[in-house]
């Protein structure tokens, strides 16, 4: 399943750390202000619970 999540916002609250954290599991503290759009591409596999009855 594929999901595209837009994240919008004031400048400088922290958008593009907020991603870094999430995709990359890293902080930089040097990211320079955004301008326009950025894409990111990440996969992430989710736990699948199957139930029988
Ligand atoms: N202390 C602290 N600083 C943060 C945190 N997240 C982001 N910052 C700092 O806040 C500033 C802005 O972070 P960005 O991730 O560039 O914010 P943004 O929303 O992408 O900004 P634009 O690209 O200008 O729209 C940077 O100096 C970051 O280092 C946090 O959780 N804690
Ligand atoms: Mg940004």
């Amino acid at each position: 399943m594929a999901l595209k999540i837009v994240f919008v916002g004031n400048s400088g609250v922290g958008k593009s750390s907020f991603i870094h954290r999430f995709c990359y599991d890293r902080f930089l503290a040097d990211l320079n202000a955004t301008i326009g759009v950025v894409l990111v591409f990440f996969s992430v596999t989710l736990a699948q619970t199957f139930s029988s009855s």
